[in-house]
């Protein structure tokens, strides 16, 4: 075994060090002037610069922050309660497993590229990286993209655990290079070995993690068999895809997982490990209350015409708040743009998985619904920093190249401060932009096109999708029409799509000829209907669901069940924004199925 290198001062001091101490690194990797790099994770890399550190330092912390300090973990400092240990599978530049062990009121964490394993017969390398707050034990979901370490996690596993050769400090024995512990999760279970071998070349400790031949041992065993989170169920790719929470690691820890859906008030936060496995499920999920928080909300309303409002983590300048953005519907109040930003911030958190890794288009309306509008794709100059966006790599000269993303609630508050009224995410995400995740069918009403031939024409699609037997969920417009929206696999080209689309279109059209036209040009089109296929092309949208229309009353576009087709009280624009909270905490998310899918279309006969 090599010689045990030179203990850093960060070891060398673990064992007296109490956990306000033993987070200074973690701290000191956070940049509180700007968007910090994730939770920590910049150097919880296995390979890579993790050693170096940003310029921000910790005199930046706001004061009383982070709960470690706050509220010192009572199990770490009583010894009595069980010690909790999570393994969290976590794809950044590579994928590794983050094997964290809950010592001194601080998670004690190894980055471990190829995995804890049971299989007693292979020792895998691990990287010895800085202990990260306790509150990071039940994160899963997605720390932002475009940032040092962004990814996926999940909470691979969890339990609880002894340490076996330490006595009673356990983080000398951590500082002595090695650590016994004995595993009880639902995956990990037996006896694990941690050794120290030495320093790599960046000058991070390398360390072997091991399994002994005990009971729990399991030849062969492979982790990557095991890819499901023991929190949700769900794969990476799935949390990916509809994350749950965001990690900001700029933020005090006790703040920093960010809930970008609702959910209720006890799922929060586990106060034990037994918690861990109890976690409501997304499904269980409705009341669009979860992502503002109350304290959140009376800000808005205590403030003046303008001010600054903290919202979802962050400090967004609001303008012009008393201004009236839609005109009142009948006999009701119009709607302010403080009504437009509470609603924007109430239903970010439920629209989020449908904008998220999306160049957003913006409608603008900055003088209200009853003005001329007009697309604005470019994210302006003066937007703040921490906005995400994309650039466009195939942008012409003078064609919008910068977008704004909403991988995060505070961005859709911004673009609505900003005076988007309507929101238009891309159907292909920024990863893949020629390549769609959506097939679009827009029932797209003429001039005589009455409500009722809307109707057939969405009962028609209706019966095609189930003959199909493809998933496929339609939406009210806010305005006249019907959407349907279809998930799909990516891999066909928007041509292709758009080619099955019209196909599609073509034959259930072919059902009621009267009430259709094909003619590209409106006046063309003698007042009936269009089936529009072109819009399942790039860069090319239609309204995202739950976004509001510019219209007296902001209706809303909204995703219905197929049996509300048959509702006689259903309306195109009856939904708007001061009834919407109330449909969701009734329905749901109706469209949230669209986010599991995996479907691919099947040829039409
Ligand atoms: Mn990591």
């Amino acid at each position: 075994m090599p010689p045990t290198p030179p203990r850093r001062a960060t070891d060398a001091t673990a064992a007296a060090a109490s956990p306000t101490e033993k987070l200074t690194t973690y701290r000191r990797k956070r940049d509180f002037t700007r968007t910090a790099e994730p939770a920590g994770s910049g150097s919880d890399e296995p390979a890579g610069s993790g050693s170096d550190e940003p310029a921000g330092s910790g005199s930046d912390e706001p004061a009383g922050s982070a709960s470690g300090e706050a509220e010192p973990d009572e199990h770490a400092v009583t010894g009595d309660a069980p010690r909790r240990f999570v393994v969290q599978r976590h794809r950044a530049t590579r994928l590794h497993y983050d094997l964290r062990f809950e010592i001194g009121g601080v998670l004690v964490s190894w980055a471990v590229p190829k995995g804890p394993t049971l299989n007693p017969d292979v020792r895998h390398a691990a990287f010895h990286v800085e202990d990260h707050p306790i509150e990071y034990i039940d994160f899963e979901g997605v720390i932002p993209t475009g940032e040092y370490g962004g990814g996926d996690v999940i909470v691979w596993d969890a339990g609880t655990w002894e340490p076996h050769n330490a006595g009673p400090d356990v983080a000398a024995a951590v500082a002595e290079g090695g650590l016994h512990a004995e595993l009880h999760g639902e995956k990990l279970r037996g006896r694990f070995v941690l050794v120290r071998t030495g320093q790599d070349a960046a000058g991070k400790e390398t360390w072997l993690l091991l399994h002994k031949h005990d009971d729990f041992a399991v030849g062969g065993w492979d982790p990557e068999d095991h890819p499901r989170s023991v929190l949700s169920g769900r794969t990476n790719d799935e949390v990916k895809a509809d994350p749950d929470r965001l990690w900001r690691s700029d933020l005090p820890a006790a703040q920093a997982s960010i809930a970008l859906r609702a959910e209720p008030a006890e799922a929060t936060q586990p106060a034990d490990g037994a918690q861990l496995s109890d976690r409501a499920q997304p499904s269980d999920v409705t009341q669009p209350g979860g992502g503002p928080s109350e304290d959140e909300l009376a800000g808005l309303d205590a403030l003046p015409a303008s001010g600054v409002w903290h919202i979802f983590g962050r400090e967004l300048k609001v303008t012009n708040l008393d201004k009236v953005l839609f005109p009142g519907r009948e006999d009701e109040a119009p709607v302010t743009k403080r009504d437009f930003l509470r609603y924007t911030a109430q239903i970010a958190p439920v629209a989020l998985p449908y904008l998220a890794d999306r160049p957003l288009n913006m409608n603008r309306y900055p003088n209200g619904a009853g003005t001329k509008g007009f697309w604005h794709k470019e994210l302006p100059t003066h937007a703040p920093n921490w906005l995400p966006q994309w650039e466009n790599p195939d942008a012409d000269p003078g064609e919008s190249r910068t977008y704004l993303v909403v991988n995060e609630p505070a961005a859709l508050v911004w673009a609505a401060n900003f005076g988007a009224l309507e929101w238009h995410a891309w159907t292909s995400r920024t990863d893949q932009p020629r390549q769609p995740t959506y097939a679009l069918i827009d029932i797209d009403p003429g001039d005589s096109t009455s409500w009722e031939d809307i109707l057939v024409l969405a009962r028609l699609h209706r019966t095609a999708f189930e003959h199909l037997r493809v998933l496929a969920l339609p939406k009210v417009t806010g305005q006249r029409g019907i959407q349907v929206w279809v998930p799909i696999e990516r891999g066909p080209s928007f041509d292709e799509t758009r080619q099955w689309v019209e196909q599609l279109s073509r034959t259930v059209g072919a059902v009621v000829p009267e009430l259709l036209s094909w003619k590209w040009e409106v006046r063309a089109r003698g007042g009936k209907a269009r089936l529009d296929y072109t819009q399942n092309a790039i860069n090319k949208t239609l309204v995202a669901p739950y976004s509001a229309r510019p219209r007296p009353g902001a209706p809303v576009s909204m995703p219905i069940g197929w049996e509300e087709l048959d509702d006689p009280s259903l309306r195109p624009d009856g939904f708007a924004l001061r009834t919407v909270p109330r449909r969701l905490a009734e329905k749901g998310d109706l469209f949230r199925p669209l986010l599991d899918a995996h479907q691919t279309l099947p040829p039409l006969g």
